[in-house]
């Protein structure tokens, strides 16, 4: 490819909005456009990394025995209401109507759709398991799409559903693609840790999310130095720490005092001089038509999807301060559990060792201290609800857990009979007894990837891509255009890498060296060819290796057989 032929439009500046570095490099490079808030062009550069990354995902996927199909994107919304999904997913869900009124949505996912094609066109035990997938777009109506193509509402992804006979059959899929999954991102060249994670609402027991560790990351994970250990801090487990006040012996009559104009824990812990694991953090929440209130330690926040877990609601929000007023006469800041009427408390199991605790005294100005759990206020229901923290005691080694921030690139779930139950996917099995089909189903962000790697492999010229996915592998620059020695010789050895099968660039620009320099290192190809004096003088080439500080001269007749190496050493 000439470079003057490739529609890769550099650009100097980006746009503010373009927050995290994947965003701002994919943008300068030339590799995306935006079209619409969240949805975006891929450019040649992009596409044939996603290409790449694609190749990938199908050689292990057809590995671990999955058949590729195409479903479509537009779905009637008959399958949703069998599924009992079209009501549950509000404004994220795409809707749109055709001609003659009828109501369709635009695929977020296609459990409903690939069950909907099963249930019809399997029915013996013989046919299973069975593993479909598909790579294609996606559609969620984000709220505030951002990040560029990590959080978009048009989306690449490879979506995966094993159909199994029975529950150890799906267990066998699970773990075939879970590992399936990790060749998958170590070919890519990506550092990834697979998590323990919350399996949502839709529902099915296990699940793992396979996280790209990067500091840009939405996700908190936690995760072993010495073991596997590693979980999405919403469900990682906590244990309760046994706080030091617990050793305090009388326990006191409570009392209330004044704190005027102490709202926050600080202001509080300093006023009344106690340490914040002796405060009871009070939050009131709305639980679809039902207020509750959640209690954790002073020290510690709140786990909502813990909560949720308990407490089990379609929507889950904090408690306005008109409500807050309504019940407890009181504002948030001087709000506590004793005394509240009617309402269920859960409180983090933490709560139930505290001695002598201090809370809102459910009247502005005041708090109260000596307070004993069960004595002074009714708990409905104890549990681990709150958010766990770097350093606590990992559940496996009890080694320090440590916390790090990733990028979900890729999730798997057992569905178990949640799909095939809604909509009657049956066979018969041996006996002919009518079973129902046993499912899981696997996802992988395909365009999200493209972006996981470039918020792992940049520096201050530019992105740095892995050999795998790299849109091209090599890049020539003569340092003048001018030289007709110089531009023979460059194209002889372009012709050469791609009798070879090198994917290769020859910068013919009639622009100063530096300038092609800057574009190499800014588009990030693993490896440039500088074409200069020093072939005319020794007979050599300059081989640069972009994550190399250093270059180093090769003869002419060794450079295909060297960039070769480095490509197939590249390609682990
Ligand atoms: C919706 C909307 C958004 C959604 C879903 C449904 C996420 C939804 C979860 C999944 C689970 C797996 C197969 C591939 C891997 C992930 N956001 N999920 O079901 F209607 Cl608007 O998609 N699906």
């Amino acid at each position: 490819m000439y470079f003057s032929n490739l529609f890769a439009p550099t650009l100097r500046e980006v746009p503010a909005e373009a927050e995290i570095v994947s965003h701002q490099l994919l943008l300068r490079a030339g590799f995306i456009r935006k079209s619409s808030s969240g949805v975006y062009t891929y450019l040649p550069l992009a596409w044939r990394v996603l290409q790449k990354i694609s190749d990938i995902v199908r050689e292990e996927m057809n590995k671990a025995g999955g058949q590729e199909i195409l479903m479509p994107i537009i779905q009637p919304a008959e399958i949703w209401l069998e599924s009992g999904r079209w009501h549950v997913y509000g404004d994220e869900l795409f809707r749109l109507k055709d001609r003659h009124g009828r109501d369709f949505c635009l695929s977020p996912t296609h459990e409903e759709l690939v069950t909907d094609l099963v249930r019809s066109n399997v029915s013996s035990y013989r046919q299973l398991p069975l593993y479909l997938y598909q790579i294609q777009n996606k559609y969620r109506d984000e709220r505030r799409p951002r990040f560029g193509l990590m959080r978009g509402r048009e989306f690449i992804m490879k979506d995966l559903y094993s159909f199994d006979r029975d529950e150890e059959g799906l267990n066998l899929s699970y773990k075939k693609m879970y590992d399936a999954y990790g060749a998958i991102f170590k070919r890519c060249g990506l550092d990834f840790r697979p998590v323990e994670a919350d399996s949502g609402a839709i529902g099915g027991s296990v699940t793992h999310e396979f996280m790209v560790i990067a500091e840009s990351g939405e996700a908190q994970i936690v995760y072993c130095p010495d073991c596997d250990y590693a979980a999405n801090v919403e469900i990682a487990d906590c244990l309760p720490s046994n706080p030091d006040n617990k050793r305090e012996d009388t326990i006191k009559a409570k009392e209330k005092v004044a704190t005027p104009n102490q709202t926050t824990i600080d202001e509080v812990t300093n006023y009344l001089n106690v340490s914040a694991d002796k405060l009871i953090k009070t939050l009131f929440y709305q639980a679809d038509e039902e207020i509750i209130v959640a209690l954790v330690r002073g020290d510690r926040m709140i786990n909502e999807i813990k909560l949720q877990k308990m407490h089990p609601s379609l929507t889950l929000e904090m408690a306005s301060a008109e409500k807050i007023k309504e019940i407890t006469g009181s504002v948030p800041g001087f709000v506590g559990p004793v005394g509240l009427k009617k309402i269920k408390i859960y409180a983090d199991e933490e709560i139930k060792s505290m001695v002598n605790a201090v809370c809102g005294a459910n009247e502005e100005g005041f708090h109260l201290i000596n307070v004993q759990p069960n004595r002074d206020f009714e708990v409905f229901a104890y549990g681990d609800i709150r958010m766990i923290e770097e350093g606590e005691a990992c559940p496996r080694c009890q080694a320090k857990l440590k916390m790090a921030r990733g990028i979900e690139v890729g999730q798997v779930f057992k569905l178990g009979t949640k799909y095939s139950e809604a909509l009657g996917a049956k066979f018969s099995d041996e006996q002919g007894k009518e079973q129902l089909m046993v499912m899981g189903c696997y996802g992988i962000g395909i365009s999200r990837t493209m972006a996981a790697a470039v918020e792992q492999n940049y520096d201050a010229d530019g992105i740095i891509w892995p050999i795998s996915i790299a849109p091209y592998h090599v890049v020539i620059v003569p340092v003048s255009a001018k030289d007709d020695f110089l531009w023979e010789k460059s194209l002889e050895i372009y012709k050469e890498l791609q009798e070879k099968g090198i994917e290769v660039v020859l910068d013919d620009r009639d622009e100063r060296a530096g300038v092609k320099f800057k574009d190499a290192d800014l588009i990030g190809y693993p490896i440039r060819l500088t074409v200069g004096k020093k072939l005319k003088e020794e007979g050599k080439i300059e081989l640069k290796l972009r994550w190399d500080k250093e270059a180093k001269f090769i003869d002419l007749q060794d450079i295909a057989k060297v960039v070769m190496d480095i490509i197939a050493s590249g390609m682990n």
